[in-house]
């Protein structure tokens, strides 16, 4: 049996490459296996519904969506798998990302879509989300994301504001 791919990581266009490594670059540096791939719920709704069956027979754990504008994509994906998915709003041309927060945070009631900020920060907390669930049963993880929070939080100590002139 090849090893699992254990995160699969979707976004509607290449185009949303640029918000959707930050999502890719967490699992990398956490060293979690997963898959990422450019399928949209709209333009190629077959292939979303393909992919996550193939996803769930390697042993994936959790999604992580991202789309733009009428962003559906996380809902879809939520509606063909019991897997935890983790929405992320890309950034949009006219409404900045508005948008694409409304459809993907606001699921009617029993197809649930974890919903994090527009955005960078959001494929990043989408990554570090998904890192804190596969830790809950992974100690060497654990250690790994502790390890991170403290790096983090020793840099805000260290940082100094400028002085004035
Ligand atoms: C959505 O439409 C995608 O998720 C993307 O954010 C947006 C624009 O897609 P492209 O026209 O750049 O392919 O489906």
């Amino acid at each position: 049996m090849s090893e699992k791919t254990l995160v699969g990581i979707v976004m509607g266009s290449t185009s949303d490459w640029e918000v959707m490594k930050e999502a890719a670059q967490v699992c990398k540096d956490f060293g979690v296996s997963y898959e990422a791939r450019a399928l949209s719920a709209h333009r190629t709704p077959d292939e979303v519904e393909a992919w996550v069956a193939d996803m769930e027979k390697r042993g994936c754990q959790a999604f992580i969506a991202g789309a733009g504008a009428a962003a559906h994509l996380a809902g879809v994906v939520a509606s063909k798998t019991i897997l935890p998915i983790f929405g992320v709003p890309i950034p949009s041309k006219y409404l900045k990302g508005l948008d694409s927060l409304l459809s993907t945070v606001q699921m009617p009631k029993g197809i649930p879509v974890a919903t994090l900020a527009i955005g960078e920060a959001g494929a990043g907390n989408a990554g570090l989300a998904v890192v804190a669930m596969l830790a809950l049963n992974d100690v060497e993880l654990r250690q790994k994301l502790l390890a991170f929070r403290a790096s983090q939080a020793e840099k805000v100590r260290n940082s100094v504001l400028p002085e004035l002139k």
